[in-house]
């Protein structure tokens, strides 16, 4: 087996977009996603082993430059070995002079999911495994919808998802009027009973002034578990005002790009929680970094989207917090995800467990 894995050299890899049905679309403070642009992945070895992970463009718009940059990087390492660490090196300098942020990162972090998928598969193993832990369920959030919605439509989602079996949802703030912020608030944490933990999300839609202002409004409300980006996402100096003068918890890091960023974050004092996200983190490699960084500063780690590799990464977490439960590749997976009492549960397949429904691929080509 281990000879297998040190064999393994990268060949290319396939890149195919598609654009997956949501169920539930949702409409954020600052754009709405009503399909699943999703980039899979194939990373092919000289071994036979093929590493599989997507990315999520966000838009259809930004499939094709993504996967433009995933593809001119695959060439990069043609006939380079299977070692994440090596890959990353070898990217990140080639890439110095461009600068890795943002779609340089997220193609970086593809191809390292994908490099770690092909190094379970070689070894065996799941990826937790490789990373010195084992598969265990993590605690989720029901994180469909609850989008920005008129009272009534929002009141029969939460109802809905609070019957899913999880003891926590995700509500998206950021209305132009602070006061329809609060009767949401107030609308669903009735539909969902008291029992229920309740997060919201302004996504970065607010000015800093305005954020403490419906910071304030939220700590009087009381009952939310956080606020997540309340302003701009690489405004820390801003987040830091904030998260000094709200009570509630502060959560940003679904756009740290890379974990120098997040140190960068950290060092600024601006929030009480991270949320990393696979794809701008940096991949699994990426990932790790970010949770010693977390366990060094004492800061609860979550995940963003992702929930396939978050499923394997948080088990590893030093300060493990929750999981970010989205179904939105569920499509165009063959088994997506299983869910139990509020859990995700970590697959103890090789490798991070994911391979396509080829059939749905090609229903679903974007
Ligand atoms: C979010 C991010 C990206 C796309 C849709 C929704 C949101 C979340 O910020 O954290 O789920
Ligand atoms: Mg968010």
């Amino acid at each position: 087996m281990v000879a297998k894995a040190e064999r393994l050299k990268i060949r290319s890899v396939r890149v195919r977009a598609v654009a997956a049905p949501m169920r539930r679309p949702l409409a954020t403070s600052t754009g709405a996603v009503t399909v699943a642009p999703l980039l899979l992945l194939d990373l092919q070895t000289d071994g036979g082993i093929t590493g599989r992970a997507y990315l999520f463009a966000i838009g259809r718009q930004n499939l094709r430059p993504i996967a433009a940059v995933v593809e001119i990087m695959a060439e990069m390492l043609k006939g380079d070995p299977v070692a994440p660490f090596e890959i990353e090196r070898k990217l990140r300098s080639k890439h110095t002079l461009l600068g890795v942020h943002n779609i340089v990162l997220f193609a970086m972090a593809g191809i390292d999911m994908c490099a770690w998928d092909a190094l379970g598969q070689a070894l065996g193993q799941p990826v937790v495994r490789l990373l010195g832990g084992s598969p265990r369920p993590v605690l989720a959030y029901n994180s469909k919808g609850l989008g920005i919605q008129p009272l009534r439509a929002l009141v029969r989602e939460a109802e809905e998802l609070a019957a899913e079996g999880f003891s926590a949802v995700k509500l998206r703030l950021g209305r132009p009027k602070a006061e329809d912020d609060l009767a949401a608030l107030r609308a669903v944490r009735k539909a969902i009973g008291t029992g229920m933990t309740l997060m919201v999300d302004f996504n970065q839609g607010l000015s800093v002034a305005e954020a403490v202002r419906r910071g304030r409004m939220i700590d009087e409300a009381g009952g939310v578990h956080w606020i997540e980006e309340p302003i701009r996402a690489d405004d820390f100096a801003g987040c830091a005002k904030v998260a000094r003068e709200v009570a509630t918890p502060v959560q940003i890091g679904e756009n740290f790009m890379g974990p120098e960023q997040m140190a960068q974050a950290i060092a600024a004092g601006c929030c009480d929680y991270v949320m990393p996200d696979a794809q701008r983190i940096g991949g699994v490699t990426g990932w790790m970094r970010a949770a010693a960084l977390a366990q060094g500063a004492g800061l609860e780690m979550s995940s963003h989207l992702f929930a396939e590799a978050s499923a394997q990464l948080l088990p590893v977490t030093p300060t493990c917090h929750w999981l970010e439960y989205v179904d939105w590749a569920d499509p165009v997976l063959k088994e997506p995800p299983e869910l139990r009492n509020g859990h995700v549960l970590c697959p103890s397949r090789p490798g991070l467990g994911m391979d396509w429904d080829e059939k749905a691929v090609k229903k679903y080509a974007a």
